[in-house]
């Protein structure tokens, strides 16, 4: 691993760090062998292409409520996910198919729930925001903003005290980054040494709100700085950086020495739901990320340019994903509507 200058891709230059013990080294990028390159090639491809059709499906009035997208943010999870252990658990917000997908969770699963439909992976009574696996270890789906954050630290705590060796991801975004239970949360992590990451999502907005019009303190990375949690920032619009750095969060936080704060540098392409008239942003900067930074558009060119696969083997898995994406949406508007009956199951009193 050789390191390099941090974070530039996406666009920003990381702010100077205060004098926090480093533990964690920023920068560093894995050169992935091929099977990586086409791994997460095909994974961010799917989220993509899942994301897109959810979007149209919204748009023909088949998907009822929220749906909040997460195209442009594909690297994220996916680099994450690449350096987890089976047994590892994840957490996070809204944004959430994506997560979902990364995890193994089925396309079907996923859809049918954003339709509503029986065969949704919470019988079609959740919908976008609040879906969950347990056999997948994915623990939501979760509206509340930032509430996850507190949940992700409590799952670290039962890994702890269970000695199960375990880790928990709680993803969440630069606006849930100033909710008052993150750093309640951060507090009993750290004294606690839990094995939880922190993976801030710092995709530039909050709805319409930009970091630097709701955030004094706009490196993320920082925010765990009074309580001795180390934290990076990370070039977030490419996987293999993501890899590296949560390679080295989840070592840190495994072998016992308390969490990680991970600020990926990410954008979000789509509107924050899918009613935003995006007034806080141009039309520019959005075109600007998409044509210099797409997570996806880089591994296929260093796929091409290695000549690790030809335009052929890449429209195939195209063609695969496609597919895969086409039945789900298939599925999502042919499955029936849950029985009347499940009115009546999965109540909490
Ligand atoms: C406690 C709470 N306050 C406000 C809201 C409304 N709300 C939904 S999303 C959001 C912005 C969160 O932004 P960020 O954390 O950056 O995540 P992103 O949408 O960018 O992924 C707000 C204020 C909410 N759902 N819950
Ligand atoms: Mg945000």
């Amino acid at each position: 691993m050789a390191p390099r200058k941090p974070a530039t891709a996406s666009g920003r230059k990381p702010t100077t760090k205060s004098a926090a013990k480093k533990e964690l080294t920023e920068g560093l990028v894995a050169e992935f062998d091929r099977q990586s390159e086409l791994d997460a090639y095909r994974e961010m491809l799917l989220i993509r292409r899942f994301e897109e059709k959810a979007g149209q499906l919204y748009g023909m009035g088949f998907i009822g409520g929220f749906c909040h997208l997460y195209i442009g943010q594909e690297a994220v999870v996916v680099g994450v996910q690449m350096a987890l252990k089976d047994g590892d658990q994840v957490i996070t917000g809204y944004r959430d198919h994506g997560h979902m997908l990364a995890c193994g969770m089925s396309a079907r699963g996923v859809m049918a729930e954003l339709t509503g439909r029986r065969g949704g992976l919470s019988k079609g009574k959740g919908g976008s925001m609040h879906m969950f696996s347990k056999e997948k270890n994915f623990y939501g789906g979760h509206g509340i903003v930032g509430a996850q954050v507190s949940l992700g630290t409590g799952l670290a705590f039962a890994n702890k005290y269970r000695e199960n060796g375990n880790i928990s991801v709680a993803y969440f975004g630069d606006g849930a980054a100033n909710q008052g239970q993150v750093y309640e949360s951060f507090n009993m992590a750290q004294l606690w040494k839990l094995p939880v990451i922190y993976v801030i999502e710092n995709n530039r907005y909050a709805m319409g709100t930009s970091v630097s019009r709701a955030s004094a303190q706009t490196d993320f990375s920082q925010r765990g700085v009074s309580f001795g949690i180390p934290g990076i920032q990370v070039d977030g619009m490419d996987v293999r950086a993501v890899k590296a750095a949560a390679e080295q969060a989840a070592a840190h936080t495994r072998s016992g020495k308390g969490p990680v704060i991970l600020e990926m540098l990410t954008y979000r392409y789509r509107g924050h739901s899918m009613s935003d008239p995006a007034k806080y942003r141009s039309k520019d900067e959005v075109q600007k990320m998409r044509s210099e930074h797409d997570p996806i558009e880089q591994v296929k060119n260093r796929l091409m340019e290695k000549g690790w696969a030809s335009e052929d083997e890449l429209k195939a898995i195209d063609k695969d994903v496609r597919d895969i994406v086409a039945d789900s949406a298939d599925f999502a508007q042919s499955d029936p509507e849950p029985d009347v009956s499940e009115l009546y199951t999965d109540i909490l009193l």
